[in-house]
């Protein structure tokens, strides 16, 4: 992998224990880490021993970087993207930080020399899940080319106790388990008290007038609640760039242990304190749905405020003025999740540094841009008043003003429209009444995203319509990336060495130079390689799905795969009817030439998402009857692995052949498992939906399996009246599918078990599957016969890779940075710790 020269120590006199490189200086920090920090010697220490041993060994190379960075945007006052978000799925830290540092191999000869496995050490790391899915993914994508392309940058987020929840299947069914990722110490962050902040909750607001006889409001709130950031450390690829993503984690404030003494209530206190502390708890599992909670809410102001008070602190110790905040920061706001930043910031502009609303609104506006990751209405936040009320209720007059002073621009601009109001306003009236967030973030912001072409043209034309009507140059479309280095330096080591052999190293870091390998895609030799490669990947797979599952799976066949989160729009229920359809036909005509094919599938389900659930079991129960049929053997096989996160994640897509991007058009607002299937080498089956439209553009129609109802036919076919009932008694083939689920088939011969499933689809069918069936089978048979073509199919492969570069999430940061961000970048120089003068 990389060499460890490229590392620049030119500027460092010292090369010691902790900065040193050489496998001999490795060896001794790991052992002495291993001793000082673990406190265990060789023969007492675990496998998690070393495996802590060697992060701290990591770590510490880290620091010189991290440090001379954070030194670097103080002493410049440097241009700062603040990325805030509620989730980071930032997955395992020693395998990727490696790969940053260009220290893979020697890191893994000194453990090697030590008698210790690096893949068996990587294993240990408890991963930090703090996200869903792709949101959270692609924020994590973010940092690590923010740092790479040397953007100074700062995440901020929730440091949650428990992130998403471990999968376990127990009878073909999900069962949540918690996620106890801290149980055994992260190596990976630092935490930094003396900036902890205090958050207010609750009570109610009183008017007065300053000495200078100024209106002003105070807010005495019910409760405190006091954050404390962690930090973690997020080294670019190959530069000395080291930035931070600061988690907020909840604490009760010092004032509770004080009144524990003088009231006596010493119980009732320390559950006040357990109560503050639940706050940062547990991330809320739900994907493209909102729940409406308090605990929620509470959450989403407890980081925004302190994220903001961090920025204020970091504003002031800079010497810069508070009118100069939007210079020093831009807020980019991970879809509406911290969309209070619009109310904290005003409030804290004002009441508490006393800037006028004038001054605090020019501010706010400047500093704050606002990405939209999503079509589904049921994920489009908003807050009953009256809850927002009693949590926030500064927060909630202070929307009402900006509501009011917005109402009259749109009053002046569209006289007499009391329609476009009532849908623009801040407040939905239409029942019950709400705080619409999005509506607050597209007001408060001075640029709105979508994440892929079609999804920036539906919020424009649908979700987002009168607000693209009112501020038409606030719209802009930012295409999701995903990282090279994790997706494919660090998960697929073969297909790296071999662009590496054929291209030479440069499109880690500059994707679109994978260009070059068009030229390879005809010669036999390099595809004879190529498809080596795949199959050694799919090997692996094999290997890991033999102990998972217990299953013997032939590497040769054709694996057909698709992980994600489970959702009834991205529809895994299509790819079970397509599996099912398969096997009734290989029932009825046992010579029919279809490849082996082995079917994957991975994902979690919301733990209160029914339908979600009862989908995970219709694969297990498909997967019952199929891997126990002696007629399917060595022709079909049915997998679901479970607890898919970001270290699974790794291991299949360099096994996959094909890629399922199956959503109902218009409801994928991106996707970005689609890029890293193509970057591995897998061939797209797909609709046009989110990037795949822009993917397909790429990698050629040719090498792209399209099917399905377009977006505008979607919208067509639902206004003209869809009946699924017509689909169903029009095709046998599908009533056979759907009666076989309906019988038992798949569910021990009891027929209730996915009748909701079935009466869902025939009585309603939102996503259509039933429309969308008959061409995916079809085009589920062009792929099975291209398969067959081995020489066709590693072509297809090749050119998917060599035309994928757009999708280098470097490129997005590099398009926000022009169109948004307007952040320079800041080469760091790296700095003898002697010579730092704090
Ligand atoms: C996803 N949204 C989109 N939301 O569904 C996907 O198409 C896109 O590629 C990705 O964002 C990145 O832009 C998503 O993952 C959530 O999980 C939210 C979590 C919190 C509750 C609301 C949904």
């Amino acid at each position: 992998m990389q060499p460890a020269a490229n590392l620049n120590h030119a500027a460092v006199q010292v090369e010691d224990d902790r900065t040193g490189l050489t496998p001999e200086t490795l060896k001794r920090a790991f052992l002495d880490n291993l001793f000082y920090i673990q406190g265990k010697f060789p023969r007492l220490a675990t496998q998690h021993d070393y495996y802590m041993a060697l992060a701290y060994t990591v770590r510490d190379r880290l620091l010189q970087r991290w440090i001379s960075t954070a030194a670097a945007y103080t002493e410049q006052g440097s241009r700062t993207v603040a990325y805030l978000s509620a989730e980071f799925l930032m997955g395992p830290q020693l395998g990727h930080n490696l790969v940053n540092l260009g220290i893979y191999d020697i890191v893994q000869q000194a453990v090697a020399d030590l008698g210790l496995n690096l893949d068996e050490l990587m294993e240990q790391e408890a991963e930090p899940g703090l996200g869903n899915g792709g949101l959270g993914r692609l924020a994590a994508c973010y940092l690590d080319s923010m740092a790479t392309l040397e953007v100074p940058s700062l995440g901020y987020g929730i440091r949650y106790e428990f992130g998403i929840f471990r999968q376990d299947i127990r009878n073909g069914q999900q069962v949540e388990v918690t996620d106890k990722w801290l149980r055994l110490g992260n190596p990976w962050e630092l935490p930094r008290p003396e900036w902890a902040v205090d958050v207010k909750l609750g009570g109610h607001t009183e008017a007065y007038t300053d000495r200078s006889g100024r209106y002003r409001v105070r807010w005495i709130p019910y409760q405190v609640i006091k954050g404390v950031p962690y930090d973690m450390p997020i080294a670019g690829y190959r530069t000395n760039t080291c930035n931070t993503l600061r988690l907020w984690s909840a604490q009760a404030p010092e004032a509770f242990d004080f009144e524990i003494f003088n009231s006596g209530d010493y119980l009732g206190a320390v559950q006040d304190k357990l109560s503050s502390e639940n706050l940062s708890k547990v991330l809320y599992p739900n994907d493209n749905i909102s729940q409406g909670k308090r605990l929620r809410l509470a959450q989403q102001i407890f980081f925004v405020s302190c994220s903001l008070q961090d920025m204020l602190r970091i504003l002031a110790r800079q010497g810069l003025a508070l009118s100069q905040f939007s210079q020093k920061f831009v807020i980019q706001l991970n879809d509406t999740h911290p969309a209070v930043t619009v109310a904290e910031l005003m409030r804290l502009l004002m009441d508490e540094h006393g800037l006028s609303w004038d001054a605090a609104w020019d501010i706010t506006q400047r500093s704050i841009a606002y990405t939209n990751h999503t079509l589904m209405p049921e994920a489009l936040e908003k807050w009953p008043v009256d809850m927002f009320g009693q949590l926030l209720p500064r927060h909630l007059e202070i929307i009402y003003e900006i509501n009011h002073r917005f109402l009259e621009q749109v009053r002046a601009r569209f006289p007499d429209d009391s329609d476009r109001l009532r849908r623009l306003s801040l407040i939905d009236e239409s029942g019950e009444r709400y705080v619409r967030m999005a509506h607050l973030a597209c007001v408060g912001s001075f640029s709105i995203n979508g994440v892929a072409a079609l999804h920036t043209e539906l919020l424009k034309q649908d979700v987002l319509k009168d607000f693209y009507e009112l501020y038409p140059e606030k719209f802009n479309s930012k295409t999701n990336g995903v990282t090279p280095r994790r997706f494919m330096v660090l998960s697929n080591p073969r297909q790296t060495e071999m662009l590496n052999r054929t291209i030479g190293d440069t499109w880690v870091s500059r994707l679109d130079e994978l260009k070059r390998l068009e030229a390879k895609a005809e010669d036999p030799s390099f595809q004879h390689d190529w498809h080596m490669i795949k199959q050694a990947n799919k090997g692996d797979l094999a290997n890991y799905m033999a102990k998972q599952n217990g299953l013997v799976i032939n590497p040769e066949s054709l694996f057909d795969v698709q992980v994600k989160r489970i959702h009834e729009y991205k529809r895994q229920h299509l790819n079970v009817l397509h599996i099912i359809t398969l096997y009734h036909r290989l029932k009825a005509s046992p010579n029919l030439e279809v490849p082996p094919r082995t079917f994957i599938f991975g994902g979690k389900a919301a733990p209160g998402y029914h339908v979600a659930k009862l989908m995970i079991r219709l694969v297990n129960g498909v997967a019952e009857v199929i891997n126990h049929d002696p007629a399917m053997r060595d022709r079909l096989k049915v997998v679901f692995l479970r607890n898919f996160n970001v270290r699974l994640a790794q291991r299949i897509y360099p096994a996959a052949d094909l890629s399922e991007q199956i959503s109902m058009a218009g409801k994928e607002a991106s996707g970005t498992g689609n890029m890293k299937f193509a970057l591995n080498g897998a061939v797209t089956i797909g609709t046009l939906d989110g990037a795949n439209v822009e993917i397909r553009d790429e990698v050629g129609a040719e090498n792209f399996f399209l099917f399905g109802l377009t977006a505008p036919e979607v919208y067509a076919l639902k206004a003209q009246g869809y009946n699924p009932w017509d689909y169903y008694q029009g095709d046998p083939e599908l009533k056979q599918a759907l009666d076989s689920i309906l019988v038992g088939t798949f569910s021990r011969g009891d027929g209730e078990v996915f009748k909701p499933l079935i009466d869902s689809l025939l009585n309603w069918d939102p996503y259509l599957l039933l429309a969308d069936y008959q061409d995916y089978v079809a085009c589920q048979e062009r792929v099975g016969q291209a398969f067959c073509d081995r020489t066709h199919w590693t072509r297809m492969s090749i050119l998917n890779v060599a035309r994928m570069g757009l999708f280098s999430s470097d490129r997005s940061i590099q398009d926000y940075c022009r169109d948004v961000w307007r952040t320079p970048a800041v080469p760091i120089e790296l700095t003898d710790h002697a010579q730092l003068g704090e």
